[in-house]
């Protein structure tokens, strides 16, 4: 049973993607073959606020960091049965919650401290299997932001040595987004090539294609099948610009499971 994390710079979506993982097991508690278990103290804080996260607009942000010692841990234990007749599928979901800078550091050469060190061997640790890369802007400027980040990232791969054994899904959150929404049918295409082509290029130049996929999700997902209007409000509360749950009753999250799936079964 390998591990996969989960990464990608500040307000990607990655805590609140969590947070709906742990909400859904709330909500389908027996169905479909998903079983979703918190398995230390922070996943269990965080399966215990979801609600407030993904209905509220609660911020859940670590307090201040001063160590790697105190940041949040979490670790889901996932099983899903695709098909009924085949064996579910296990694997550990660990997610340290590293400040979204410290990703979106790694491609500056000055910016070398003991949370970026601990950060990079986290990720490539041998016992992970797969990365979730969690993206969420594609606004002018983007792609030659997330390009050097992502050919520096790769560089520490290769240089550990996981080029070829260490599977990516590259996914562009918060899709429900008007502009994105059709485009989730071909994230490869009509997403990343078209609005982080360089992004694109140096990850398909780099990885193998068995170890790359591009995916989208939403965390929300739109009201209906019929309805694509998002699922969400945008609220503005104490803590600035928070996007909630519009209609709890009809939440389907879109592709939530589905990166996680392939990074651990390839
Ligand atoms: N529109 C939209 N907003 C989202 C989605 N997921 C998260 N957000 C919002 O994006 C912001 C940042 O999310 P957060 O999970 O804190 O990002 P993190 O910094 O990567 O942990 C919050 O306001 C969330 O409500 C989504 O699927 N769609
Ligand atoms: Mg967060």
């Amino acid at each position: 049973m390998g591990n996969i994390c989960v990464i990608g710079p500040r307000a990607s979506g990655k805590t609140t993607y969590l947070a709906a993982l742990a909400y859904k097991r709330e909500h389908y508690k027996s169905s479909k073959g998903l079983t979703i278990t918190p398995l230390n103290e922070d996943s269990q804080k965080i399966a215990d606020r979801a609600e407030n996260i993904i209905c509220q607009g609660e911020a859940f942000e670590p307090t201040e960091v001063t160590s790697v010692d105190t940041l949040p841990d979490y670790s889901f234990k996932i099983s899903i049965r695709k098909f009924p007749r085949l064996n579910p599928e296990k694997f550990q979901l660990v997610f340290k919650d590293y400040p979204g800078e410290v990703f979106e550091n790694i491609a500056d050469p000055h910016a070398n401290d003991a949370i970026q060190e601990e950060f990079i061997e986290e990720c490539f640790r041998k016992d992970v299997e797969g990365c979730l890369i969690l993206f969420s802007d594609w606004v002018k400027g983007t792609d030659n932001h997330y390009n050097r980040i992502i050919s520096r990232f790769l560089e520490l791969m290769d240089a550990r040595d996981r080029t070829h054994d260490l599977r990516l899904a590259v996914a562009m959150s918060k899709c429900e987004r008007g502009e994105l929404w059709p485009g989730r049918l071909d994230p490869e295409t009509d997403l990343f090539q078209r609005h982080l082509s360089k992004t694109t290029t140096t990850l398909r130049r780099k990885v193998a294609p068995k170890n790359i996929r591009f995916y989208a999700i939403s965390t929300f997902g739109v009201l209906k099948r019929n309805d694509p209007r998002p699922n969400r409000i945008d609220d503005r509360g104490k803590s600035g610009q928070a996007s909630t749950l519009r209609k709890v009753s009809d939440w389907k999250p879109y592709n939530l499971l589905e990166p996680l799936y392939w990074l651990s079964k390839g």
